[in-house]
């Protein structure tokens, strides 16, 4: 087994602790078996299945603070964090596969769509929520970071319900309009939406769990780390999103695993936001007619339009430019004593992402 396979594999037999863990709560409130089995079926359909990049991310920053290897209990408060990170990512996605009429979701029915579920999916998905809580409490109650991690999970969530919202307004289900567009907007929508609880919430939870202050001094400056943290995870969080849509578009399905559909889905992506900044008058009218259309034909008139304006070259530039940007900001860093901020927190993520295919 190679180092990531055995680190997945390790943080993957954590989940079904953690579930008991909540599910054994439900029976001291005096709920009837059908309810405990309910939220166990919840539990298992949503939360793991995943990449679980997230989730993981929890753990490789604390163990890159800590510098040497979690002791037991280290490592299972770390790992409590990467699943209650889990549980929001699966009750963001719950909910959003609602907004968003989605059929599958992780290869299966989305849970709204699976049998006998239907719009109790609202609830469950606020069980998910819930139980986030409901394991901070248990696992930090007393220690002295606990209420920076409630208020960590609280702002995150605030963020990406805003970023979830300028996403529904700006590309409606039943209404294309792609004046609404913007790579401005997009800008908005990508770092609300996804940067601040994929890519700040892990390293940030890590970080407290570590116990990094919110300022210390080095080589006479001071530094502010959770400020340092999200100058260079919000541009590294878009620049993942960018790739995604990229992806989308280019990447062969054998290798995505998935069929990309972000042009018939009318999705505000960065491809067709940057084509629109590159396209003529008579390009534009063809990207007017065309995108978010139920039919291949016109996705292929589309596709054709993204080929001629030479998205593919300005990804390459885009790609170039943010990696060199982030590289020297990660240098930028100041380094010094123990439990304060590491450049590798931030080197790790980006070599994992750097001209990633899938
Ligand atoms: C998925 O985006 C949306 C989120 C992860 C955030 C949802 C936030 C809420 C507060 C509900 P998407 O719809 O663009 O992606 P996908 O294709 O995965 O559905
Ligand atoms: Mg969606
Ligand atoms: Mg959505
Ligand atoms: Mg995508």
């Amino acid at each position: 087994m190679t180092d990531k396979a055995a680190k997945r594999a390790r943080f993957e037999a954590a989940w079904p602790h953690i579930r008991d863990e909540l599910i054994a709560y439900l029976p001291t409130l005096g709920m009837p078996a059908e309810a405990i089995e309910w939220y166990r079926e919840n539990l298992n359909y949503n939360v793991p299945g995943g990449k679980l990049n997230r989730g993981m991310a929890v753990v490789d920053t604390a163990e890159i603070l800590n510098g040497v290897a979690l002791d037991d209990d280290e490592y299972s408060k770390a790992v409590v964090l990467g699943w209650s990170v889990e549980l929001a990512r699966s009750l963001f996605l719950v909910t959003d596969d609602i907004m968003d009429a989605t059929i599958t979701r992780r290869g299966q029915p989305c849970w709204y769509r699976a049998p006998g579920i239907g719009m109790n999916a609202i609830n469950d998905a606020m069980m998910l929520e819930s139980g986030i809580f409901f394991l901070l409490k248990k696992h930090f109650r007393n220690q002295p970071y606990y209420v920076d991690l409630l208020e960590l999970f609280q702002d995150t969530a605030y963020r990406t319900g805003m970023g979830q919202l300028i996403d529904l307004i700006t590309a409606p289900q039943d209404e294309v309009n792609l004046s609404k567009f913007s790579l401005d907007r997009y800008r908005l929508i990508v770092i609300y939406k996804t940067a601040y609880y994929s890519f700040y919430l892990p390293v940030a939870l890590a970080m407290h769990m570590s116990g990094v202050p919110a300022s210390y001094m080095l080589g006479g400056q001071t530094v502010e780390p959770y400020k340092v943290a999200l100058s260079i995870l919000l541009p590294l969080g878009e620049y993942f999103q960018i790739q995604d849509d990229f992806l989308d578009l280019v990447a062969p399905p054998e290798v995505l695993g998935k069929i990309g559909t972000d042009i018939i889905n009318n999705k505000c992506s960065w491809c067709v936001n940057t084509a629109l900044t590159l396209a003529t008058p008579e390009q534009r009218s063809v990207l007017d007619e065309n995108y978010g259309r139920k039919d291949a034909a016109a996705e292929a008139r589309v596709k054709e339009v993204f080929e001629a304006v030479g998205l593919r070259e300005h990804y390459a530039k885009y790609e170039a430019d943010v990696y060199r940007r982030l590289v020297e900001m990660i240098a930028d860093i100041p380094e010094g004593a123990e439990l304060t901020l590491k450049r590798e927190v931030f080197t790790s993520f980006l070599d994992k992402i750097h001209k990633r295919t899938m």
